[in-house]
This record gives structure tokens, sequence and C-alpha cells, in this order.
């Protein structure tokens, strides 16, 4: 290829690359699987990785960058915890002339110029894939529909935009969001949030979790108060990772969009071509698709996460 790329090396890929990655947490089966596809695809590009678990804070996230600007890596990728606050960190990576790039979550900096692509799922067409199945399910009936959500971490762009999508197609005042509050995208919160929703709401026909790993959590909480996850409660959740697959597939959970963690490889492939040089588009989406309780059995044997 020649020319010169950003690490001032022939564009013949004789030095190392090395990637810094400051990842949000271990919050969920979808971070897991994602942290692994991270690691393996960084081994099987030649890319060495530095890696660190900010435990869902964005203070140890912007600590981690800082520390991956001041030991010179090649790259900087992390996926933004919350969406907001990002512009400083950002900035001092770009005046020390370091790459970056986004995956799976989004920043609301309104300069683009400060990362290079953002790779990730489109969360609103989840959240409209969710109301969907919803709208579709009960459109024979008059009855009010009353709701529970269980939002992901507040301030992320898959909460935010999670419920955003949903709210754009959940629009017949039949359907009643009766409660809604953060479960932080793990089992232990979706579970406790979901037994203080039981507590002070005898009616809950539906509901809506962003993630999987609070739907599992609140299907102990549901089972724990006598009633019947799937049945008496419907439940629609987000990710499709095998937990999730498995209750749906049992009946427990009624229906799931899929959201990929399994970003690894094109982020490589990015990297390769922002050190090179080569223009990558701004925005890239993952595609993804959504399951049935009968589509869950038949897909569970091949998923990979
Ligand atoms: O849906 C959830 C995880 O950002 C898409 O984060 C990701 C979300 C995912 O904790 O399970």
């Amino acid at each position: 290829s020649g020319g010169t790329d950003s690490a001032g090396t022939s564009g013949s890929g004789d030095k190392k690359i090395v990637m810094g990655f400051a990842q949000v947490g271990a919050e969920s089966g979808w971070r897991t699987a994602n942290t692994k596809s991270i690691q393996e695809s960084a081994k099987e590009a030649g890319i060495e990785l530095k890696f660190s678990d900010a435990q869902q804070k964005q203070e140890n996230q912007i600590k981690a960058i800082r520390s991956y600007i001041q030991q010179k890596v090649s790259v900087i990728a992390f996926s933004p915890v919350v969406e907001s606050g990002w512009d400083t960190i950002l900035k001092e990576a770009k005046n020390a002339k370091i790459p970056v790039i986004l995956t799976d979550r989004a920043v609301d900096s309104p300069d683009k110029s400060l990362y290079k692509t953002f790779l990730g799922s489109d969360f609103v067409e989840e959240g409209k894939k969710a109301g969907q199945w919803l709208v579709d399910q009960y459109k024979d009936s008059k009855d009010p529909v009353n709701i529970v959500q269980l939002e992901g971490t507040t301030g992320s762009a898959p909460a935010n935009d999670r419920k955003a999508g949903f709210e754009q197609v959940v629009t017949d005042p039949k359907f009643k969001v009766i409660a809604s509050q953060t479960g932080d995208f793990t089992r232990a919160k979706g579970k406790e949030v979901m037994e203080a929703f039981l507590k002070a709401n005898p009616k809950i026909d539906v509901l809506y979790a962003h993630n999987d790993d609070m739907a599992l959590g609140a299907i102990e909480a549901i089972e724990g108060a006598g009633k019947v996850p799937g049945k008496d409660i419907k439940i629609i959740s987000v990710d499709a990772v095998h937990d999730g697959m498995q209750a749906l597939a049992d009946g427990k959970i009624n229906y799931i969009v899929e959201c990929s963690p399994l970003l690894g490889p094109q982020l490589m492939d990015l990297t390769k071509k922002v050190l090179a040089g080569e223009e990558v588009p701004a925005r890239v989406v993952t595609e993804e698709t959504a399951f049935t309780q009968e589509q869950a059995k038949q897909a569970l044997p091949e998923r990979k996460y």
C-alpha cells in the first residue's frame, strides 16, 4: 500500500498495532460476549490489546483513555458508558494524534471530528421492533395494557434509544407505561426493581426490559410473587444472549430483539483501515433480527453467544 500511517511507519504492516480498549464493565451476558469477541479478534488480527474494565463508571473510562494516550498507543477504542461528557478526553486524544473508534455505544459530542467512526447497533430500531411486537400482539384488544419498563444504565445510548424507539411505535392510548426505572442492565438490579414494581402494582400485563439480563432477574421476581412469566406477565427484551434465548424457548420470555455483541472482527478491520489512512464510513451499523419463542428453539443450537 505504501504511504505513511499515523504511527509514522511504512504502510507495509511491519510495526505492531497497539489498541487501548476501554470497556464499560462486565454487567451482562452481552458484555461478556463482547469482551471475548474483542480479545479474540485482536489476537487473530495480530493487534496488541491493552484492555480495561471501567465497572460501569465514566471516570474510570476517562482514566483508562488518558493512560492509553500517555502510553502512545496506535489507536483507542471504547464503548462509552453514557452519552455525555466526552469532549475533553476526546480532544486530548485528537491533540495527541491518536485516532479514536467508538464501538457499541455513541457519544453526543457535536464535533464528529473527535472520532473516526462509530461501529454498533441501531438502538432506536431495536426499541421500535420491541414496540411493534407489542402493538401486533394486542391489536384486537381494546382493554388497557399495563406496561412496566426496566431501563438500561441511565444516560447510556441503549437506554435512551430503546426507550425512544419503543415510544415512537407504542402510541395507542390503551398502552400505559405505569412504571419505568433503571435496572442498570444487570440481573440483580432487574430482580430488585421488578420486585418493587410487583409490590406497587397489582395488575402488570407486560414487562419491557432493555436487556435479557434484567428480564432474567425479573423472571425470578415474578416467579417469587407466584406469577407465571410469559403468561401472566408477557416479557419483551433485547440482546438474544444464550440465557435469554433459553428463557424464550422455555416460554418465560415472549419476544427478544437481537443486538449482536460480536463487534470484534469489524473493529479490527476498521482499525487497520484507519491506520492505513483509508476512508472509513462515519457510521457502521450491525445487522440484526428478532426472535419469537418458536424461532428461539430453532436458533439456539447455532447461537455463538
Ligand atoms: O444491550 C446490554 C449491555 O451497550 C448494547 O449493554 C450494549 C448493552 C446491551 O449491558 O446487555
